[in-house]
């Protein structure tokens, strides 16, 4: 077929350095820029393939989120929005590893093994984040879609939220929104505005909010934003990409990690403050007290504030529908003591990556996941939200009952369900906190979280460390667990795993304790019993 002859000439120019091996992970396939021309033109084959097979639209997102400006990546988006599916994700590697000459067999093999109907129409979405590596990248990738006969469509510059946002609206015909940039903006701030009207009059610092862009698409993106939110919100946006490197000393990770504030923003104590991520699909919120010291609120604090506002909702509007909150190892011990016990949800630990955190997520009426780091969202089954939207009509309720339908109805519309969201997740923040006639402090005050320490060791393999129980356990190799588990009963209220990074070639440790300095000390001992 004619395809076929354009695939081999278009990959010749698209070549896999010798000897390259690269896996599909939980964040598609990451490593440093240079390698990865040949990897973007394989997906962009690969995604007008997974379009033939599911009759959809499939979108491709170039991005290295956190990493290093250097870095950059690859993540296909499945029809709804979700993440590309498990079984294709073996076919992204062999894809990717195949050498020069056996491509097209590949390929093939692929094609038979899915039954892929060749004639059948493809449609591809890309975007692209900000990186100087992801035009010519986000370029592969079109090539790729043009050489097997697909049809493309440049997004250009966007989140990776709103690239999964636009795939979901084009396949369930507008049902969930206008597949456009602008859409995305009008659907959210309509809800945000609906959702303000409820919160007493705020004065201008109660609207301020600081925000790091981590000198990335979010910065852009926020701002634009912005014009549609009217005077509702006034955001100062710091590290907005003019001056400062992509996510160097700023951004989401690095102010979690580091439990830090970024460089570039100049703040008062208790000032609202927030940083994202170099893709914007991560959030967490902080702020300095009058002595300086710096406090975090990060996915677990956010998880809490967004899951007792919607079960108070729920309350009030006296519906019976099932809430969860879906977290990882990762998670504060604090905060799942504090939302199992004092708010008596319904609490699930999951693998960490967010495919997991997502699937678990769905098995509830309503489903709330964060990772630690900031990365979440909140789901409505279709039950749920067909009860929200039947009570929402009904004229025979009172007031109360009516107002909580009108709040869960907006909030169900300021909520990116496809993926974490950033933005999203900020104004949604921004509501609640507006609506309650919270303060930053008021929030932290839910729970206090327990110290604790991350911290990232270099071994020969990482894949020798295998884990159970949520990653919260090492199977292997012989005796880590045991060192550990000794490790940890020299300390009070401590708690510690291991377990090898998806997105990086290290093993990660965290640690938790009454004290800072148990969180540390035991950390870097377990660290060391990692060698
Ligand atoms: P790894 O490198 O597997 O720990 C990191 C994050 C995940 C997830 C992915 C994808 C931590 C501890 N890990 O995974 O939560 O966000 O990146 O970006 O934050
Ligand atoms: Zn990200």
């Amino acid at each position: 077929m004619a395809h076929f002859e354009e695939v081999c000439k278009q990959s010749d120019l698209h070549p896999k350095p010798a000897g390259l091996v690269l896996q599909y992970g939980t964040a598609g396939f990451r490593t440093s820029a240079d390698k990865l021309d040949h990897i973007m033109f394989r997906m962009g084959l690969l995604a007008t393939l997974r379009s033939k097979k599911t009759k959809a639209t499939i979108g491709v997102m170039v991005t290295a989120s956190h990493n290093p400006e250097e870095d950059n990546g690859v993540k296909l988006i499945d029809p709804m929005g979700e993440m590309l599916t498990s079984s294709w994700e073996d076919y992204a590697t062999q894809l990717a590893n195949t050498d020069q000459n056996e491509l097209l067999k590949t390929l093939k093999d692929i094609i038979e093994k899915e039954a892929v109907d060749m004639s059948q129409e493809a449609n591809v979405y890309v975007g692209k984040d900000t990186r100087s590596s992801s035009a010519s990248l986000s370029q592969a990738v079109l090539d790729g879609v043009k050489a097997l006969g697909g049809h493309s469509k440049d997004y250009g510059l966007v989140t990776t939220p709103q690239m999964h946002y636009m795939v979901c609206c084009q396949n369930t015909q507008g049902k969930y929104g206008e597949a456009t940039v602008e859409g995305y903006y009008c659907k959210l701030s309509q809800a945000f505005s609906q959702l303000a009207k409820n919160a007493s009059n705020r004065t201008d610092d109660q609207k301020h909010l600081s925000v790091d862009g981590a000198n990335g698409i979010g910065a852009i993106k926020v701002r634009e934003m912005e014009s549609h939110l009217k005077n509702h919100m006034q955001l100062s946006v710091f590290n907005d990409g003019s001056r400062g490197k992509l996510n160097h000393q700023c951004g989401a990770d690095f102010v979690k990690v580091q439990q830090t504030l970024p460089i570039g923003i100049k703040i008062n104590p208790g000032d609202r403050c927030c940083s994202f991520d170099g893709d914007a699909d991560r959030i967490v919120y902080y702020y300095t007290d009058s002595q300086g010291d710096f406090h975090l609120l990060d996915g677990d604090k956010i998880a809490t504030l967004i899951s007792t506002f919607l079960k108070e909702l729920l309350n009030e509007a006296g519906l019976d529908l099932k809430i969860a909150v879906v977290q990882t190892a990762y998670a504060n011990g604090s905060s799942t003591h504090y939302l199992e016990n004092t708010m008596k949800v319904i609490v699930k630990c999951t693998k960490t990556g967010v495919k997991h955190l997502h699937h678990a997520a769905q098995e509830f009426d309503i489903g709330v996941y964060f990772e630690a780091n900031g990365h979440g969202t909140v789901l409505f089954s279709d039950g749920a939200e067909e009860k929200i939207q039947q009570l929402a009509n009904d004229t025979n309720i009172n007031d109360e009952r009516k107002k909580a339908a009108f709040l869960l109805q907006n909030t169900i519309n300021i909520i990116n369900q496809t993926v974490g969201d950033a933005i999203s997740d900020m104004l949604l923040i921004e509501a609640i906190l507006a609506i309650k006639g919270m303060t930053v402090q008021q929030w932290d005050a839910i729970y206090s979280d327990l110290p604790n320490r991350q911290l990232k060791v270099k071994v020969s393999d990482r894949r020798v460390i295998d884990t159970t129980d949520a990653e919260r356990r090492a199977v292997t190799p012989a005796g880590l667990q045991e060192a550990i588990d000794d490790l940890v009963k020299k300390y009070e209220k401590a708690r510690s795993f291991v377990r090898p990074s998806g997105t990086e070639d290290v093993v990660r440790v965290y640690a938790e304790a009454d004290t800072q300095e148990s969180a540390d000390a035991l950390a870097h001992e377990v660290s060391l019993a990692v060698y």
